[in-house]
């Protein structure tokens, strides 16, 4: 390892997201953040990729200070990082390129080996587009709420089309993050080389690591009234009548820390009764996330 590059360093910068974007990750599994790389950066990795080094491992790009500024600690994208796990978080040890060839079949749907499902959140996906990325050279598409679902990945692979999946095709220099057991593929490539840009699509993908116990030490939105916010995550049936929500508010009462810890009672309980009224809080929301200041919680 070259002594400049930062592999497994601790970084730490401000954090980017509030209460409700924290919640929308707890729901969704992912986050896009849409061009927050610049024009001048994406070609500069689009010419490593091509010129110096197109293997399916590009991590020297760690040593190239300009990478690991302007990418791995994008402010936009690290902010992010910083918000969901915490400060002093470690940067990536490997750099992946998923250069998919145009044109090409949808890769099968799978979650990434290694995958853990428990209540935390230790480690992150992240993903970097230096190219628009079109529905024509096959983004990757991902299954919004999927992980918190527990199938084998050798079982996913057999599935064609699946009701709610989204297309992350974005523009150049989108990164998003993920939760690693998210439900994804790369989708269909229908474009031809044109031979004016790379027949291949550049999509970098590398993980960041938790040092720090959870804390709600992102931007805290004191207006946000967590009894009514939706948990439930979005699109077709995935889960049982509310055991998505469920799993979702697990994650973000986990992130909260130690005073969020959350016990689901069963039945109307937090977060499965957002119709409350009145201003009044859910039953059995995690005291931290109160409005009301309760003596005795159901
Ligand atoms: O290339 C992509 O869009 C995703 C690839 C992928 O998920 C994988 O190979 O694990
Ligand atoms: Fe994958």
């Amino acid at each position: 390892m070259s002594a400049a590059s930062p592999y497994l360093s601790a970084y730490d910068c401000p954090p980017t997201l509030d209460d409700g974007q924290v919640v929308e990750f707890c729901r969704n599994g992912y986050l896009m953040l849409p061009g927050v790389v610049s024009h001048e950066v994406n070609q500069r990795v689009v010419a490593h990729l091509e010129e110096v080094n197109d293997s399916y491992e590009p991590t020297p790009l760690m040593h190239e200070r300009w990478f690991v500024d302007e990418v791995i600690c994008n402010p936009q994208a690290a902010g992010a990082v910083r918000s969901l796990l915490g400060g002093d978080f470690l940067l990536p040890a490997i750099i992946s390129n998923h250069r998919g060839e145009t044109p090409k079949p949808a890769q099968g749907w799978h979650r990434d080996g290694g995958s853990r499902y428990l209540t935390d959140l230790d480690y992150l996906q992240v993903f970097y587009y230096p190219e628009e990325c079109t529905e024509e050279i096959g983004p990757t598409d991902v299954l919004p709420g999927s992980h918190f679902l527990r199938t084998k990945a050798n079982m996913m692979g057999h599935y064609g089309h699946i009701a709610g999946t989204v297309s992350t095709a974005s523009p150049a220099g989108t990164i998003f993050l993920t939760v690693y057991s998210i439900w994804h593929r790369r989708g269909r490539a229908t474009a031809e080389a044109t031979g004016t840009r790379s027949s291949f699509r550049n999509l970098l993908k590398y993980n960041y690591w938790r040092t720090r116990p959870p804390a709600r030490d992102w931007i805290v939105d004191p207006e946000f009234d967590f009894s009514t916010a939706i948990f439930n995550p979005p699109g077709g049936p995935l889960y049982e009548q509310f055991q998505g929500a469920i799993a979702a508010a697990r994650l973000f009462a986990w992130l909260c820390g130690e005073p969020g810890e959350y016990d689901f009672r069963g039945g109307q309980n937090w977060p499965v009764s957002m119709t409350v009224r009145d201003g009044i809080d859910a039953p059995g929301i995690p005291a931290t996330l109160a409005r009301q200041r309760r003596s005795q919680q159901p």
